[in-house]
């Protein structure tokens, strides 16, 4: 890292502490600002860095809530709204017991640039809580919806924050959240959630748009090379909202998807994926992977490793942050890896990004690679402000050309800052110039 950048680094982590994944995140796109300042000296005079890694505000509060015992339960919500520069707040909520304020200020952080560069008008922000859906009854997570959205409500408003999903919220949390936030502010605001049911102002092809965005993402990759995704073996890690539709569209462009997992283990199956089953799991048991296991005679449970053991061609990590580390890159290395794209924010580690740089595996990170979810959320957005509903085809032909831009302006700021193939540096870059010139358009912000 450059010595400038290193101790305005220094200064983000001290007045940080303890946030490891915001570092991280930080870490990597300071790495790729070297010869960005550079070229423009003035973004340091004017503490574009600095500024950007401050958000704008920061939000902390209590949500209780009744469990179906009748015990009081106490968990904590979040909302960091980072960056408004480029439109409302934007992004999704995530409810894990993991997350506490370093993980939501490394997804706030990432999803201001992965915003720019869809190229639609929106801010970056993220949310959630350490409550763990796993287990819970409707009932609690709808009490536990209700509560959070009970304090949230006031901070939210379709031109100011727009939260929609991530781990742990889908289409029942945001059905529970919108139900309380309608019914506090006696407004019908379609727009001030994204991801809703298709009767209540959703947008079709949102639920499939990050898997599918980013299966479209990784196939552009390929095509520079001339390959494609036909015939080739594929892993997806997860087995949530993105690796399902990651897995759907990989085996629509003529893939075999061999594995995929959860936090309890993954699975092999040779035969390629069965989605049917897979999501009648999932999707409508919420069950765990053995349940796809015990009732596919071609699958078989993981019994050592983890996922990135099983040799494929192309690997998509859709589960969760650092679940991808040097060891694991270099054994898809070794077992023929050529193609890597991130489905999940953050999931390969700095080691990971380092050996898929050095054996020339093409690598799409995070912030374009699954920026297809945001990008139709966005789309939601404007059907809502213009009280329309578009059609399936029309929908996901937008997210396809949306994916491709991206890709296109990645590989071309990559190229123009001397560094072609470096979809890393070139989303850095191109994500980090457009919301720096627009705060500078706004004065000292
Ligand atoms: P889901 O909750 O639908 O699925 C998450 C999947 O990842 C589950 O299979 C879950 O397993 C697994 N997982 C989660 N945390 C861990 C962990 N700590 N260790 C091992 N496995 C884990 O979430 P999504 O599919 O929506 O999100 C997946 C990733 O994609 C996240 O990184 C998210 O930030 C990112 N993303 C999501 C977008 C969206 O539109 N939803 C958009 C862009 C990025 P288990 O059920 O066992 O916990
Ligand atoms: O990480 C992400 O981009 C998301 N979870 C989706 C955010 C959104 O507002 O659709």
């Amino acid at each position: 890292m450059e010595q400038a950048l290193e101790s305005v680094f220094d200064t983000v982590v001290a007045r940080n502490p303890g946030e490891v994944e915001f570092h991280q995140a930080v870490r990597e796109v300071f790495e790729s600002m070297g010869p960005v300042i550079k070229r423009h000296p003035e973004f340091l005079e004017w503490k574009m860095l600095e500024r950007i890694c401050e958000p704008e505000r920061q939000i902390i509060f209590r949500v209780p809530w009744t469990d179906d015992k009748g015990e009081v339960q106490v968990n904590r919500g979040f909302r960091v709204e980072f960056n408004s520069a480029l439109g409302p707040y934007k992004g999704g909520l995530r409810f894990h017991p993991s997350v506490y304020l370093g993980v939501i200020k490394f997804l706030g952080f990432e999803q201001i640039f992965k915003n720019s560069l869809t190229g639609l008008p929106i801010g970056g922000a993220k949310g959630g809580s350490d409550f763990d859906p796993h287990g819970r009854s409707d009932g609690e997570v709808m009490r536990f919806c209700q509560s959070f959205m009970t304090e949230l409500y006031r901070h939210l408003g379709e031109y100011t924050d727009v939260p929609a999903g991530d781990i742990g919220v889908g289409g029942r949390e945001i059905g529970f959240l919108f139900g309380q936030y309608k019914r506090i502010t006696n407004r019908y605001e379609a727009g001030v959630l994204t991801g809703k049911g298709l009767d209540w102002g959703g947008s079709l092809v949102r639920k499939e748009a990050t898997g599918y965005g980013t299966v479209w993402f990784a196939e552009e990759m390929l095509r520079t090379r001339g390959d494609s995704f036909d015939g080739k073996t594929a892993t997806v890690s997860g087995s949530g909202n993105v690796a399902i539709y990651a897995i759907e569209k990989a085996q629509e462009l003529g893939a075999k998807v061999i594995g995929f997992s959860d936090s309890s283990g993954y699975v092999v199956d040779e035969a390629g994926v069965d989605l049917d089953l897979l999501k009648q799991v999932k999707e409508v048991e919420r069950g765990r992977v053995k349940d796809y296991v015990e009732r596919r005679s071609s699958a078989r449970l993981g019994t050592s490793g983890n996922i990135w053991d099983v040799p494929a061609q192309v690997a998509i990590p859709s589960a969760t942050q650092n679940e991808l580390n040097g060891d694991d890159a270099e054994t898809l290395i070794k077992n023929g890896v050529v193609c890597v794209a991130e489905g999940a924010n953050m999931p390969t580690t700095p080691e990971g990004i380092e050996a898929f740089k050095k054996a020339g595996v093409l690598f799409g990170p995070a912030k374009a690679a699954n920026a297809g979810g945001v990008a139709t959320s966005a789309l939601e957005m404007q059907q809502n402000a213009s009280r329309d509903s578009w059609d399936f085809e029309y929908t996901e032909k937008r997210l396809k050309e949306i994916m491709v831009n991206i890709h296109e302006l990645v590989a071309e700021t990559a190229e123009s800052y001397g560094m072609p193939g470096d979809y890393v540096a070139g989303a850095n870059i191109a994500g980090f110039e457009k919301v720096a010139n627009a705060m500078h358009a706004f004065g000292v912000v």
